[in-house]
């Protein structure tokens, strides 16, 4: 009878035991589950998102909380780009840059300006200049006016977009035909001058491949040969279900990493649509016509699909992490599906799943993927 009762004893104090410690598990899951990716992430990466007007504007409560709670950087998607932000030689349009900038700092996160320097969506009358002098004016007026404009309250800059070919040579942009290959290191001194504490980034896409990574090396030395300051490169990564080229992104990091600067993957998605030209990366003036094999999932996307997918984002999450010591962030080209640039590119009006959540701005496979590398189910 004694020794029942023990028994019985023992056996409540286990299952009390037992539901304390599955309590326990379930407040720490609560926990995690009150928190987004960014909480996830916070030891090894910022997590990013482009943002666009409405995104800036708030005007959507959806979007707008699912920013707060998964990301903790932003980039201007488009607001900051020459052609908005200085249409004119003597106009400037700070509306949107800075109800941007008031967001970021609003909510403590990493603020980055996108982009100083870049040969795509100048201005018109930028692209008519043809000689040097008045180029470095232009350049010096614009860098000086935006970077000077939020000084001490954006963290980074991407000073110069795009400037390399596949091949890893200087792409014939108005500002290398008129001012040689010293706007470079002018661009990046005229911004380390304008504010002295944000950190200066060169951002490509495709500079993970070789012939394209040595030339971003070679010219990212001598721009530090000439005491340049350049904290960091932006690794865009616009990539395609068809095949990440994870091999290339490690050496990326390593190479990169080892001439002193940060990696920061900038802009990345990834394509789940027909890409039978094999295009890589984003060049915006590329078009093509559509028809609806090019256009497979116009409703939704397939189970097998969104699966590939979350395999694709968790291999690729996988080896970021690995590399957690020398990537500063990852930020994505957007928010949902439905923002993406990639329901436009290189076949208009598409419909395209590139991001973590869908058009309603809920998570899909690919999102759970990425933060079960971090909390375990
Ligand atoms: O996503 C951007 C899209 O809305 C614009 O129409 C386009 C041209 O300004 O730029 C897209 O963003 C580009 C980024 O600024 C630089 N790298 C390539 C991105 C995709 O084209």
């Amino acid at each position: 009878m004694k020794s029942i009762k023990f028994i019985q004893f023992l056996a409540i104090t286990a299952l009390l035991l037992a539901g304390c410690k599955e309590e326990t598990a379930q407040q720490e899951a609560g926990a995690q589950e009150a928190g987004g990716l960014k909480d996830a992430y916070k030891d090894a990466f910022y997590i990013g998102a482009a943002i666009n007007a409405d995104q800036i504007n708030e005007a959507d409560p959806k979007a707008a909380a699912l920013l707060l709670k998964e990301f903790n950087s932003i980039t201007p998607e488009n607001h900051m780009k020459w052609m908005h932000i200085q249409p004119g030689p003597d106009s400037f349009d700070f509306a949107l840059p800075d109800k941007f900038v008031a967001l970021g700092e609003k909510h403590g996160m990493n603020i980055v300006g996108h982009t100083l320097v870049w040969h795509s969506q100048l201005a018109p009358f930028v692209e008519q200049i043809k000689d040097a002098a008045e180029m470095e004016a232009a350049l010096t007026k614009h860098i000086n006016t935006i970077v000077g404009r939020y000084k001490g309250r954006v963290n980074g800059w991407d000073v110069v977009n795009e400037a390399l070919n596949e091949d890893g040579t200087l792409r014939e942009t108005p500002f290398l035909k008129t001012m040689g290959e010293g706007y470079l290191e002018k661009a990046f001194k005229l911004a380390a001058a304008a504010d002295p504490e944000a950190e200066l980034y060169y951002n490509d896409y495709n500079i993970e491949q070789p012939a394209k990574r040595a030339g971003c090396i070679a010219m990212i030395k001598k721009l530090q040969a000439a005491g340049v300051k350049i904290d960091g490169v932006g690794i865009q990564g616009h990539w395609s279900i068809a095949g990440l080229p994870y091999e290339d992104i490690e050496k990326s990091v390593e190479e990169f990493s080892a001439l002193g600067l940060k990696v920061h993957f900038t802009e990345v998605d990834i394509t789940m649509l027909p890409n039978p030209w094999d295009l890589k990366g984003a060049e915006v003036n590329q078009n093509f016509p559509g028809s609806p094999y090019m256009n497979p999932y116009p409703d939704s996307l397939p189970v097998a699909k969104q699966e590939e997918q979350a395999v694709a984002y968790q291999r690729l999450f996988e080896l970021l992490l690995k590399h957690r010591d020398k990537v500063e962030r990852v930020t994505f080209w957007g928010i949902g599906d439905g923002n993406s640039w990639l329901n436009g590119w290189p076949i208009k009006d598409r419909t395209n799943y590139p991001l973590l959540f869908d058009r309603n701005f809920e998570p899909k496979p690919a999102y759970n993927s990425v933060m079960e590398l971090k909390v375990k189910p």
